[in-house]
């Protein structure tokens, strides 16, 4: 490699490194360098985090105490110390033990983790009812119940292709935006219906804990209660096709106030349109 070329490839690593530091945190998406769950903002995910910190600790505790064991015994009882080998047949204590433990462990796991499937199954009572419907390559929002009934909508991507092909600077929510937000009011049950147009696709918002796919012919319900305000972002969690990275989902979590507003201008400008037709 000549000096030229070896100063070129320097220059480059640079300036790509400099780029992925530039990348901030995405409030109510995706982190930088983020390992962990996104920050919950519904009940549920609070609760599938906890799940999930209850079955790791179950698990390193198994871990370190099988492991420990055997390594102990492996060392202390090894035959160049002259250990003698045991040589009883059939313990009846041994055996109701290896039994009873893991059972005991498996009601421990199986316990919470029944409690919270239940409670991510049961869309009943739910304040609004929204269908989502899956197509290449955008969402369809149509208000079914409750508050709004009557509103549909499509939610495409609203990233400039420029950014896509890299001959412009990328955006905050590069990929994670939309020219049409699906909008609900804070603290209230929402029921999300999906089916799809054409292929499978999945609809999910990683901070609502929700993920439920969308199969043509079918229907499938899922649900959230957002306890906070704010903009949550999500995406087709189900390869669709040829743009399955450019259909996300992005949700705004507005007041009660704001919820009743956006419903008023969507009535109207929806009576504007039907009459522009006539
Ligand atoms: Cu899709």
């Amino acid at each position: 490699m000549n000096d030229a070329k070896r100063r070129w490839l320097a220059l480059s690593g640079w300036l790509l490194c400099g780029q992925a530091l530039a990348v901030g945190d995405l409030p109510g998406g995706p982190a930088v360098r983020e390992l962990n769950f996104q920050t919950p903002v519904t009940a549920i995910a609070t609760d599938i985090i906890q799940l999930h910190n209850w079955m790791m600790g179950i698990c390193t505790v198994i871990f370190v105490a099988v492991f420990g064991v055997m390594l102990y015994s492996v060392m202390k009882h090894r035959k160049s110390l002259g250990h003698r080998p045991a040589s009883f047949h059939e313990s009846t204590t041994v055996e109701i033990l290896w039994t009873v433990v893991p059972f005991l462990i498996i009601i421990l796991m199986a316990y919470p983790a029944t409690k919270t499937m239940v409670a991510m199954k049961d869309t009943s009572n739910a304040d609004i009812t929204i269908k989502a419907t899956g197509m290449q390559w955008k969402w369809g929002y149509d208000y079914l119940k409750g508050e709004g009934e009557g509103i549909s909508f499509l939610s495409a991507l609203s990233t400039p292709r420029e950014q896509i092909q890299n001959t412009a600077a990328k955006g905050d929510a590069y990929l994670l935006e939309v020219d049409r937000a699906l909008v609900v009011p804070v603290k209230r049950k929402i029921r999300i219906i999906t089916t799809a147009a054409d292929v499978i696709h999945a609809w999910g918002v990683p901070a609502f804990a929700v993920k439920q796919d969308a199969i043509p012919g079918f229907v499938r319900d899922t649900w959230f209660r957002a306890e906070r305000i704010g903009v949550y972002r999500g995406n087709c969690y189900e390869l669709c096709g040829k743009e399955h990275a450019f259909m996300p989902i992005v949700v705004h979590v507005v007041s009660e106030e704001d919820y009743r507003r956006w419903v008023a201008d969507q009535k109207k400008s929806q009576v504007a349109s039907a009459d522009k037709r006539k």
